[in-house]
């Protein structure tokens, strides 16, 4: 039986797979023991990829939308269509009437990445928006602060560390993320048997928390003050200790002086944490040899998670971490996107920097740009409120890879706009909750008909690997890939006029893969091209990763200050807080009626679902009902609420009813449910879904509830009261 080795593209582990398949059907799905990365450990998410190539309800064709209901056209029709409508719409009002937003498979898909760009750029419209705001702004916001750049992520070097600090991240069930390890039981399991120790901090007790050595509740929202006191114990404690970066940092006296009122024991009725506790964990983490202090999604998703983000990677600068074997550290991709400006920069060409942040601003909110982007949480907003003078507001819009009706706080309010947009058009496999509003859905070739280098997850791997996968079925000859979308469309928006005759040819992305290839780090000496990476079909291992710093550093003087004025300024917005005591939800807190019996709502994720899009596969979704209310006991009994009853969860911005489940897992006080159901919407064509409908959490987040420095969505800790039915 022949077999077809490929990287799965579904998170962020891109585990090997070994795919037995005979004709166009796939046979097994098994984890490939020759990827040196991954070491033959997939999850039960990979048969997914079957699933997906088999769905009935997967679209393959231009839909368009017309009085009798959907009708199936033909690919240049739709382009002609769709680039003519947009085109009106520019000349009418201007590109920013047109937004766009790009959803979280475009990072897992070469050729979405690699050509989407383009394509928004002919559009030539302000109002991008992305996932990336309801997920890791934050991550980049610190870097690009410190490191220079946006995309220089430092990642967490667990296969060498001793002492592993999780904040905020539950990778047992995520397999990790701004940290690709496959295998991450296993790669956990083995800190411990080296006699080191992994530390959690979570409001639930995770799936990672149960396998961790320690775990502290934390009351959500509130790490910043937990890491504001770390780094203060670190300086009052004299656990200062930034080694070989120490000719490199400044701001060291001035950061010790902005940190001096959050001592352990101001913090403890915020976080929930004893000060002994957070103490402890400064000590062993400043003491151990080899220790990281990772945070992901639960940290990020904060009304301080900038400031949160910046503390972690400042914990690890002052505790001799960063940069060095088993500590956070820097990747060398094989194709490397991230510009070096100082390589040639001389007095008369200084260094160039980013420059990517409040260069404009929203039109009704007035939040900053950041990366290009604006903060997908006033996209509802953008399209709903009516044109002020000069500016209009969203009267098309283009989304791709995503589900934003779901994915984004407010979800509903999303749903009314888009339901009033004079064009949409959706770049996606399915009729869903949000490409139910699309005019045309124009849906590409996917997962095993696809070609895919990582251009992501390669960068942000603890080791540094490559791979590329070739297409395992061809696809139909009247489906067409993602690049073949953008570029078609790209080709109609660029110019006023549009001859098919003239046009240029459009450009397989494999070619700049493979000059990518060719110019990286292992490219010239090491001669790895795509013809090189084909002979490898399970991949290629360069080995651990290296120390880079301070050449990597793409700030101005090539230095890292440890306080950046901006990060200094939103200081003072967290003090005001803990002064005040206006956490949404605290007792001053800006909740709505009554705040004395309210609950702060967390999310959670499960090792069968992916973000929205994977409950139409019957594999992964039979079972217990998984979209249920955690509560803690205490919480319940003062309710008289038993596991399996119907609750009434309610916030500012709307109510959902589902049934709830006790658990001491849950720390008192908090609330959880997971986020990417609500498949109860009319008009979605997603037969197995819709019977695992749930609800959808983002029905309850609230889209004023918001980083004001990164522009990311708070979703974590949103105050709701709870009621029986
Ligand atoms: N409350 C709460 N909300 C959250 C989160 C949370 O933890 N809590 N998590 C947030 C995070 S981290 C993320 S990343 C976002 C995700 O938010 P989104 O990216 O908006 O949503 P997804 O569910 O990933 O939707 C993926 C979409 O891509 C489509 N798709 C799948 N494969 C392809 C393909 O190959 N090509 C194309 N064109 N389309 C494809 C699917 O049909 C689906 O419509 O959700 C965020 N929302
Ligand atoms: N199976 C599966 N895997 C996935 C996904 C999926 O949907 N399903 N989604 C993928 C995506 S898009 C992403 S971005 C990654 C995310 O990867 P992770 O960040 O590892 O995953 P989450 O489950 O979102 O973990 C966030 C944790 O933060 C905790 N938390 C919530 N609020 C707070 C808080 O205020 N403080 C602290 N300290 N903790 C808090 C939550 O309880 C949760 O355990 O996972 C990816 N992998
Ligand atoms: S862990 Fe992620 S990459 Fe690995 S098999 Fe599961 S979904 Fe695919
Ligand atoms: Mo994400």
């Amino acid at each position: 039986m022949p077999v077809h080795y490929r990287a799965c593209n579904l998170c962020e582990a891109i585990c090997g797979l070994a795919i037995t398949y005979e004709g166009n059907t796939v046979l097994s799905i098994t984890g490939d023991k020759d990827d040196p990365f991954s070491r033959g450990h997939i999850c039960p998410k990979a048969v997914g990829l079957k699933d997906i190539y088999e769905d009935p309800n997967r679209l393959k064709q231009p839909q368009k939308r017309t009085a009798s209901g959907w009708e199936t056209i033909g690919w240049t029709q739709a382009f002609d269509e769709v680039a003519d409508r947009l085109r009106q719409i520019r000349t009418e009002f201007g590109p920013n009437a047109i937004g766009y937003y790009a959803g979280n498979p475009s990072v897992h898909n070469s050729g979405t990445f690699l050509t989407s760009p383009g394509f928004v750029k002919a559009i030539g419209t302000r109002n991008v928006f992305s996932a990336s705001s309801v997920d890791q702004f934050p991550h980049h916001f610190a870097a690009w602060q410190l490191f220079g750049h946006p995309l220089l992520l430092p990642i967490p070097d667990i296969d060498r560390t001793d002492y592993w600090l999780i904040i905020g991240g539950n990778p047992i069930v995520s397999n990790g993320s701004i940290m690709t390890a496959p295998d991450v039981a296993n790669r956990l399991r083995a800190i411990q048997e080296r006699g080191g120790k992994v530390v959690v901090i979570d409001p639930r007790r995770t799936e990672t928390a149960k396998r961790a050595d320690e775990h502290h509740f934390i009351r959500p929202g509130t790490d910043v003050f937990l890491l504001l006191a770390m780094v203060q114990t670190l300086f009052a404690e004299n656990l200062v200790r930034s080694g070989r970066l120490t000719a490199v940092i400044d701001g060291l006296d001035t950061l010790c002086e902005a940190v001096q009122p959050f001592t352990p024991d101001v913090v403890t009725e915020q976080t929930g944490m004893s000060a002994d506790a957070i103490r402890q964990l400064t000590h062993e983490l400043a003491g151990a040899d080899r220790a990281v202090c990772y945070g992901r999604v639960g940290v990020s998703v904060q009304q301080f998670g900038g400031l949160c983000l910046w503390l972690i990677n400042v914990i690890n600068i002052l505790t001799g971490h960063l940069d060095e074997p088993g500590g956070m550290m820097f990747t060398t991709p094989a194709i490397d996107v991230i510009p070096r400006p100082r390589l040639g920069a001389s007095a008369e060409t200084p260094v160039k920097t980013y420059n990517r942040y409040g260069r404009y601003h929203s039109r009704v909110s007035h939040y900053p740009d950041f990366m290009g982007e604006l903060p997908v949480s006033c996209l509802a907003e953008e399209i709903l409120t009516p044109d002020s003078p000069g500016e209009t507001g969203i009267r098309a819009m283009v989304t791709s890879c995503g589900n934003p009706v779901l994915s984004t706080p407010n979800g509903r309010q999303l749903d009314e706009g888009l339901a009033q947009l004079e064009c949409m058009v959706s770049i996606d496999i399915y009729l869903n909750e949000t490409t139910r509003h699309a005019d045309y859905i124009l849906p590409p070739a996917t997962g095993l008909e696809t070609a895919h280098y990582d251009l992501t997850f390669h960068a942000l791997a603890i080791r540094n690997t490559a791979r590329y996968s070739t297409p395992l079925f061809e696809k139909r000859p009247d489906q067409k890939y993602d690049w073949e979308i953008f570029e078609e469309l790209r080709l109609r928006l660029e110019g006023d006029v549009y001859d098919s005759e003239t046009a240029s040819p459009l450009q397989d992305p494999v070619l700049k893969i493979d000059a990518g290839l060719r110019y990286g780090p292992y490219g010239n000496s090491h001669t790895l091209s795509l013809q090189a990476l084909l002979a490898q079909p399970h991949g290629l291992d360069f080995g651990p990763l290296q120390p880079q710093l301070p050449d990597r550093l793409t700030t101005a003087n090539g230095r890292i200050n440890l306080l950046p004025p901006l990060l200094l300024a939103d200081l003072d917005r967290a003090s005001e807080v803990l002064r005040r005591d206006t956490m949404p939800g605290s007792a001053h807190g800006q909740s709505n009626g009554s705040t004395s019996e309210n609950l702060l709502l967390i999310s959670r994720r499960h090792l069968r679902s992916n973000n929205s899009w994977m409950h139409n596969a019957h594999r992964l979704v039979k079972g217990p009902n998984r979209c249920t209310l955690q509560m803690n006991p205490a919480d319940a009994d003062g309710r008289g609420l038993v596991t399996g009853q119907l609750v009434r969860v309610r916030s500012r911005v709307g109510a959902v009813e589902l049934p709830v489940e006790v658990t001491a897992d849950m720390m008192p006080g908090v609330v959880c449910m997971p986020h990417g159901y609500g498949h109860n919407r009319p008009g979605i064509q997603l037969d197995v879904a819709v019977r695992h409908a749930g609800v959808s959490i983002n029905d309850l987040t609230d889209e004023t509830f918001i980083d004001e420095l990164t522009g990311n969505a708070m979703l974590s800790g949103v105050p709701v009261f709870v009621d029986c039915v």
